[in-house]
């Protein structure tokens, strides 16, 4: 057995979302990775999103690669549709999926290992096609599944649990995904549920790539001193730039806060993101400054976390190529094989 179902007991007076679901209507099997483990940490807070957002679950995909991050779907959501793909392949089936069928709600798991190693063309071409799925990295900086090896994520100068020194320099997804065109790109940590909640619930509202590099300490091979995947060293090291709220149009937020500390984005569905600025010069709308933001920080050995970017006005795959509107499965013979007339009339347009 690779599984353990969980018993659906639940208190009489559990709490009920939109749809009369509660949370337990959103988990899946039981957890088999380390006690501690970050991944399961941010299942969790995947989980806490889905439901508060009231998402029917069998609305929603989840797809991921290999590795102890890809496993992770198994334990949330499992009432939802799963594809547990191969290595680093998981942006091109995703993609696949999202084109035969858009109204499905995608959501993208990987590691550091399946994302920017043997996965690392996918991932960006998966971003600059903007397709529209929620993507997440739960970045531990090694391959925890096959025994803690440095990742292309791991900084250079960090120590490995037997004390080897990481020479290679590392790639930032963030960076590259900024650099790729997504319109929404964040990092948060895993131990950090109420900055990682709202941004997931955000993602899940965007239109368009949404990334986030989630720092996810592996603690059976990267929680020592001399690591900067560690719990220690993230807190230790965290610069959030923003802390957010998730507005939908029935739970308004009426907090107060000091005048120029807060900043109301409406989106597409009529819900808002209210940022709640710790740097308060950070404009998120602002792609190059955010790049430069993220040099300056990574500089000087700090995390930038938060919401980095957003680009509200954003586009998708679909729209890009203007496909038809109903999923593959609904279209009709006639729809797929227009006839001689149409054919004829696609070539005359090519002369
Ligand atoms: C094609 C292929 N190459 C290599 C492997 C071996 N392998 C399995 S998981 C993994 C790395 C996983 O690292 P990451 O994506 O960071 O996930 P983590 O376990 O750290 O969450 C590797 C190299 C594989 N399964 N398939
Ligand atoms: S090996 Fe690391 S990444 Fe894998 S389950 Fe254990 S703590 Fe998590
Ligand atoms: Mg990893």
């Amino acid at each position: 057995m690779t599984y353990l179902a969980k018993p659906k007991f639940h208190h009489p007076a559990i709490e009920l979302n939109d749809l009369g679901f509660t949370h337990r209507d959103y988990e899946g099997a039981i957890s088999t990775l380390c006690a501690g483990c970050g991944h399961d940490s941010i299942s969790s807070a995947i989980m806490r999103a889905c439901f508060e957002l009231s998402l029917p679950p069998h609305r929603i995909a989840k797809l991921s690669g290999i590795g102890c991050s890809s496993k992770t779907p198994t334990y949330f959501l499992g009432q939802s549709h799963g594809f547990n793909s191969v290595h680093g392949r998981m942006p091109s089936v995703l993609t696949g999926a999202n084109l035969a069928n858009r109204d499905l709600i995608y959501l993208g798991v990987s590691g550091d290992g399946d994302s920017a190693s043997i996965g690392f063309g996918q991932f960006a071409h998966a971003i600059r096609r903007a397709v529209n799925m929620v993507y997440i990295v739960e970045n531990n900086g090694v391959y925890g599944l096959t025994k803690g090896q440095f990742s292309a994520t791991s900084d250079r100068g960090s120590k490995s649990k037997k004390g080897v020194m990481n020479a290679d320099s590392p790639i930032d997804l963030v960076t590259i995904a900024l650099q790729l065109g997504a319109t929404f790109v964040a990092r948060s940590f895993s131990g950090d549920k109420d900055q990682l909640v709202p941004l997931i619930k955000a993602a899940l509202e965007h239109k368009g790539a949404a990334f986030i590099d989630c720092i996810s300490p592996c603690v059976a091979f990267n929680n020592h001193e001399g690591s900067t995947k560690s719990f220690d060293y993230v807190r230790a090291h965290n610069a959030a730039l923003n802390s957010l709220d998730f507005i939908t149009g029935r739970a308004p937020i009426t907090a107060d806060y000091a005048e120029g500390t807060t900043q109301d984005i409406a989106l597409h569905d009529g819900s808002t993101i209210r940022l709640r600025k710790l740097s308060l010069d950070y404009d998120v709308s602002d792609r190059g400054a955010a790049l430069n933001h993220l040099y300056q920080v990574h500089a000087s050995g700090e995390i930038a976390t938060g919401l980095i970017y957003l680009e509200d006005d954003s586009s998708d795959l679909h729209e890009r190529l203007n496909t038809d509107e109903r999923p593959l499965n609904a279209l009709a013979e006639a729809d797929l094989i227009p006839g001689a007339a149409a054919l004829a009339r696609i070539n005359a347009g090519l002369r």
